[in-house]
């Protein structure tokens, strides 16, 4: 569409939705919702800034201490010499290829963890993962900083990956709203995490589910430190962090000893209820798990808990549980325990009963869609076997060949000596970064490719300027999304960035595997070849997709996709035809006790869900630290993306701390002031919010702040991973624990 010669207005997608985009030649100059989104979000608003932002990285840029003397302590302060592109590759291609031929592919890290942008092609993991795999391989990660936790725990108890459960085999909003009578929402189901989704979420409906559940008279109930973590139309019970298992526990308890344990449910389709009851009971260890016990822990009355309890029992309850409480030391116990709790109460398997996880943290979750597929990049087959859970990085650059335990297994790490990341920014998304700063010193080499120079650039000493999504064409598509999208290439690259894919077959060819990489095609070759085999599986399915010169012309399609029904209800199946349809697990059945995790013998996670408290909690607060820190996802933005505008715009910056009325009078702090948020390893600069929203002795601060901080750990605009704390969930998940923080709170003058 034109409206003069030059401004042109089209539409594209990202992780957080599709928007039109205004440009007037080279440059992007604002944004517009797009009109098919009932919700749409305000995060597209920065992004003509942040894209012609002056912190674009604009050339290739070599470090000068590492390109003078392979020098290593210099990350993070030394400048970097800007390089022509063909120099910078044969210097990086050079290099990969003296430490393979050295030290071998073990000696290269490329788990390169990170949400980088939605299209498909361009999509910044497969191209660094493809590459690498054809140059013989790279140690590489397991899980996510979202779910690491609930991706090792929940297959021993339900058998499925956990993710298959939680995309394809849960109930849609429909039927939620159509059945459940109490939705119990651990950690919530948070309005401003359900605007984005991976992939993309075209039409955001989650508040308009919420209002009609309100209306309906579900009984919604938010369990959590912040009343905001749902719609204002849901009732708010506070909650400790890190208490949910106590409290779960003392639900189960109440139900078993008033008779409301569904027996028959428990006889027929679970195991190990038997070794479980007597540790609910307390004859294991002369503690009944009563609702007098977790009180005091949970910070929830007694018999507040014992009418929940009744109330679950009594009505088709779903438990609902937020990703970010396994994001905790411990986070594997209140995943398996919810899952006990949900047995107990014998629905699950029915519909909008039972229990689900990542409603709201991902606003895909509960819209079923008819699966057809991903429009993926081959990433091929990687030689080499170790790899790491993805959050123990620091624990593997600073420990070479120390051996760590990991879901029944022990291995030792790998000795790094190469370090490649597209796509992330682990300067945002790993927790202690005072220590990870020190672990990325170890590395000979450390290559970078980003738009943009964040931390995690300003430490490597190779980057390579990468196109921003606007700046190259994709097609943008989510099996939890129901549109189809030309991402059309807005404007030139800004500066000499190139795309990813240009960036790996230029080394690739000078490795000698060039035509391996491209297999002989361009970018939009690659297009039109994933966009047609992506094609030809809807046209197979009966689903009308365009062709993709049609699709160039329209922009976007919505697709005949929505379903009322997930694929892949494996647990209502399970329901009606236990024998003929068992679960995957060694019994078949949904283990509350499991044998497989009781013969790892781990103390940090035994045979049945237990409660085992964090090593920062309120139950370890001392007078130095006396304040739980949560550090939630940005609501105004994705991640760390975008923030360098963000920073920009007058006041935005230090972040917002939220902390409680009571805890800010002892300190003397009112809305507004400047604080100083601090404990052993480091300190963060922030704003208090004062508000009645969130718990005593708790405070949050988002993430996504840039790290700032320099020699002593100080950060001025408060990015929370310079308190958080990196330690493994336990022994079996080894997922990240950024929820478990004890910091302290002081006005500065
Ligand atoms: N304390 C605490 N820490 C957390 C969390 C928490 O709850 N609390 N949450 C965790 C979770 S769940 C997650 S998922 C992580 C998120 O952590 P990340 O996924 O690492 O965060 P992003 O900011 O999305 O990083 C993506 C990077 O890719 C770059 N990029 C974008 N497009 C491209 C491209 O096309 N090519 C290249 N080469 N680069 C591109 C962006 O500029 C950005 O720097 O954070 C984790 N960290
Ligand atoms: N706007 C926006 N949305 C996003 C993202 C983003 O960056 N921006 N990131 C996306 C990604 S990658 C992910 S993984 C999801 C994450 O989705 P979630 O993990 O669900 O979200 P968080 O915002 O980390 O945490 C939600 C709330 O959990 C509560 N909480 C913390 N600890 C505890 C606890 O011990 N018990 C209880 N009951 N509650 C607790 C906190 O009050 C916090 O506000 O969000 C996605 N959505
Ligand atoms: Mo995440």
């Amino acid at each position: 569409m034109h409206d003069h010669t030059d401004r042109q207005i089209r539409v594209t997608t990202s992780h957080w939705g599709a928007f039109e985009v205004v440009t007037e030649g080279d440059r992007i100059i604002k944004t517009r919702p797009f009109a098919h989104d009932p919700e749409p979000t305000t995060l597209p608003d920065i992004l003509p800034q942040a894209v012609h932002h002056k912190n674009r990285v604009a050339r290739p840029a070599i470090r000068r201490g590492w390109l003078e003397n392979r020098d290593r302590d210099g990350r993070g302060t030394d400048d970097f010499v800007e390089l022509p592109w063909d120099e910078a590759l044969d210097i990086a291609a050079a290099e990969i290829d003296r430490i393979c031929k050295t030290h071998g592919n073990e000696a290269i890290f490329g788990g390169s963890y990170g949400w980088a942008s939605a299209g498909r092609f361009h999509h910044a993991q497969s191209q660094v993962h493809r590459f690498l795999n054809q140059i013989g391989g790279y140690v590489a990660s397991f899980g996510s900083y979202s779910t690491g936790c609930a991706q090792s725990i929940m297959p021993h108890v339900f058998g499925e990956p956990f993710l298959s459960y939680v995309y394809t085999a849960q109930d849609g909003w429909q039927t939620i709203h159509d059945n459940t009578e109490t939705l119990i929402m651990f950690g919530g189901i948070n309005p401003k995490n359900s605007m984005v989704s991976m992939g993309g979420i075209t039409e955001h409906q989650t508040a308009t589910w919420f209002d009609r559940f309100h209306s309906k008279g579900m009984r919604c109930i938010n369990i959590g430190p912040q009343k905001t973590d749902a719609s204002p139309t849901c009732e708010w019970l506070p909650v400790t962090p890190a208490s949910d298992t106590a409290l779960m526990l003392a639900l189960a308890y109440v139900l078993e000893t008033e008779g409301l344990t569904d027996h028959a449910f428990l006889n027929r389709y679970t195991t190990g209820f038997d070794r479980f009851r007597p540790y609910l009971m307390g004859d294991a260890d002369g503690q009944p798990k009563s609702p007098d016990w977790a009180s005091p822990l949970c910070g929830v009355p007694a018999e507040e808990i014992t009418a929940l309890a009744r109330r679950m029992a009594s009505t088709r309850t779903l438990i609902t549980v937020s990703w970010s409480i396994q994001r905790a030391e411990h986070g594997e116990q209140p995943y398996w325990m919810s899952a006990v709790l949900a047995a107990m109460l014998g629905q699950i398997g029915l519909p909008g009963g039972g229990v689900g996880y990542g409603y709201g943290a991902i606003g895909g979750v509960g819209k079923p869609m008819k699966p057809l597929g991903g429009v993926t990049f081959d990433q091929g087959r990687n030689p080499v076997k170790k790899m790491i859970p993805v959050a123990r990085i620091s624990d593997m650059l600073l420990n070479p060949g120390m051996e760590y335990d990991f879901n029944g297994r022990r291995e030792p790490y790998a000795d790094i000596r190469l370090v490649y990341w597209a796509g992330g920014n682990p300067f945002h998304h790993h927790q202690d970064l005072g220590r990870l700063d020190a672990a990325f010193k170890r590395p000979e080499t450390i290559i970078v490719n980003e738009p943009w120079w964040t931390a995690t650039a300003q430490r490597a000493d190779i980057v390579f300027p990468a196109t921003t999504p606007y700046e190259r064409e994709d097609i943008g598509r989510s099996d939890l999304d129901d549109y189809l999208f030309n991402m059309p290439q807005l404007i030139p690259p800004v500066g000499e960035a190139r795309n990813d894919y240009d960036i790996f077959s230029g080394l690739a060819q000078r490795m000698g595997i060039g035509d391996t990489f491209t297999e002989g095609r361009d970018a939009e070759g690659w297009l039109r070849h994933l966009y047609d085999g992506y094609r030809d599986r809807g046209v197979a399915m009966g689903i009308d997709v365009p062709d993709f010169d049609a699709l160039r012309v329209q922009n976007w399609v919505q697709l005949p996709v929505k379903s009322d029904t997930p694929k892949n209800l494996f647990l209502r199946d399970f329901r009606a035809d236990p024998e003929g349809k068992p679960l995957t697990t060694p019994s078949g059945r949904i283990e509350i006790f499991s044998e497989t995790i009781d013969s790892f013998g781990y103390p940090d996670c035994p045979g049945h869900p237990v409660w085992l408290p964090p090593q920062e909690w309120k139950g370890t607060a001392t007078p130095d630290t006396p304040l739980h820190l949560t550090s939630p996802q940005p609501g105004d933005k994705l991640h760390s993306q975008l923030e360098c505008a963000l920073a920009d715009v007058e006041g935005a910056r230090p972040e917002s701390l939220v902390i409680n009325p009571t805890d800010a009078a002892a300190r003397g702090i009112a809305s507004g002031d400047l604080v100083r948020v601090f404990n052993t390893r480091g300190a963060v600069r922030a704003r208090a919010l004062v508000t009645d929203d969130i718990l005593t002795g708790v405070v949050a601060l988002p993430t996504g702040a840039w790290y700032g901080a320099t020699g002593d750990n100080i950060d001025p605009d408060g990015n929370p991973n310079v308190l958080t704390l990196d330690v493994g969930t336990s022994r079996l998940g080894q997922g990240c624990s950024a929820h478990t923080a004890l910091v302290n709170v002081a006005r500065l003058e």
